[in-house]
């Protein structure tokens, strides 16, 4: 899962980004062209448990890695992107957008004013702009091969639906039409999900400025945070921070807090594969096929799939080894269109 974070300059997005990942990198300088990239493991006990059974050589989480975008080239323009962080958010899975709720006279926003139901506003239609221009080059270009097929029927309903002012990711697509937009990998078709930085006064107060209204009309879901002091907190040795969090009444680890909101938000889940040279856990949506929870590990596995063996987790564990969960007739054969389901522990049979 790679997940992007966007917003203005100065919202916070750097600041977010070391206090969920624990990273330490600079906050507020703008000399800085280099976008930050870090990598989260997400907890999982069943990893853990699995491990203690196989004894693997190699033990690996699902993992969660942030891109946090570099300032735009100007930052102090109306824009929240540019041609580089565009680059950069082609290959995210889904986009955080940072929106600035703290008010501090000492830091600028490049729109000149705290205003977060604006900037909600403003960073979208800059996604649906840029969406845009793709599409009509692509519909111009179409055109002058005059080839009106799918395609072009396609982009063309696209471009309606963002000339009513709504993201691609409000459009109703069957499976054939996602697939071929995919490769576009149009920005406003991504998950979006407002992470509100607000100040420390925000915490336990009802604060005005609240996204929550504007979320809502968006049909987007917040995450609230106070980035500075969490940023701080993480950045203190380890045993500390349990008793700074609950002083400051700050609840969950704010890596943790994420991690819950994203799998919640996107609809993700995960399933397992357990051998001696590793045990492991693989993100996927819900919902997601056989075949294709396949080549989540290897394309080759699901060009040449042929069934997953397949044991839930907990029935496993009741059984305490794969023998014994044969003989309890636990394990099943499954198809390609079989739906994975949470916690499933899978082993692929294949032919390439
Ligand atoms: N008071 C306050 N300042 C913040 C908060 N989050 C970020 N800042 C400050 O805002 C400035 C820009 O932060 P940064 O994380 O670099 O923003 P970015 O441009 O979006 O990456 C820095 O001076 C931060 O210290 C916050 O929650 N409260
Ligand atoms: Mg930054």
């Amino acid at each position: 899962m790679k997940v992007g974070m966007i917003g203005f300059a100065r919202s916070g997005k750097t600041t977010v980004f070391n206090a969920i990942t624990g990273a330490s990198a600079e906050v507020g300088t703008y000399g800085n062209r280099e976008a930050n990239l870090a990598v989260i493991k997400v907890p999982d006990d069943r990893v853990d448990k699995l491990s203690e059974i196989f004894k693997p050589k190699k033990k690996t989480y699902a993992e969660f890695e942030f891109i946090d975008i570099a300032p735009a080239e100007n930052a102090d323009n109306n824009n929240a992107l540019d041609n580089a962080a565009l680059n950069l958010l082609k290959n995210a899975d889904a986009l955080v957008h940072v929106v600035r709720a703290f008010k501090d006279e000492n830091v600028m926003h490049p729109l000149d004013s705290v205003d977060p139901a604006r900037d909600v506003q403003a960073l979208e239609e800059e996604l649906q702009i840029t969406d845009f221009i793709i599409i009509e080059k692509r519909i111009q270009r179409l055109e002058k091969e005059r080839r009106k097929d799918q395609e072009y029927d396609l982009l063309i309903r696209c471009k309606e639906h963002l000339e009513t002012g709504n993201p691609l990711r409000n459009l109703s697509m069957n499976p054939q039409e996602e697939t071929l937009l995919r490769s576009f990998t149009f920005l406003s078709q991504k998950p979006m999900m407002l992470l509100g930085n607000y100040g420390e006064d925000a915490i336990g107060n009802e604060d005005p400025a609240r996204l929550s209204k504007t979320a809502e009309e968006q049909n987007l879901k917040q995450i609230e945070f106070c980035g500075t002091l969490e940023m701080d907190v993480s950045q203190l040795p380890r045993e500390e921070q349990a008793d700074f969090r609950e002083e400051l009444g700050l609840g969950e680890e704010s890596r943790i807090r994420f991690i819950q909101f994203a799998y919640e938000m996107l609809g993700l889940m995960s399933f397992l594969t357990a051998g001696e040279p590793e045990v492991r856990a693989w993100t996927i949506r819900k919902e997601t096929r056989a075949v294709d929870a396949a080549g989540v590990i290897h394309s080759d596995i699901s060009r040449g799939f042929i069934r997953a063996e397949t044991v839930a987790y907990n029935d496993f564990m009741d059984a305490g080894s794969m023998v014994k969960s044969k003989e309890n007739g636990k394990v099943r054969l499954e198809g390609k269109e079989y739906i994975v389901k949470d916690g499933d522990m899978l082993l692929f049979r294949f032919n390439v």
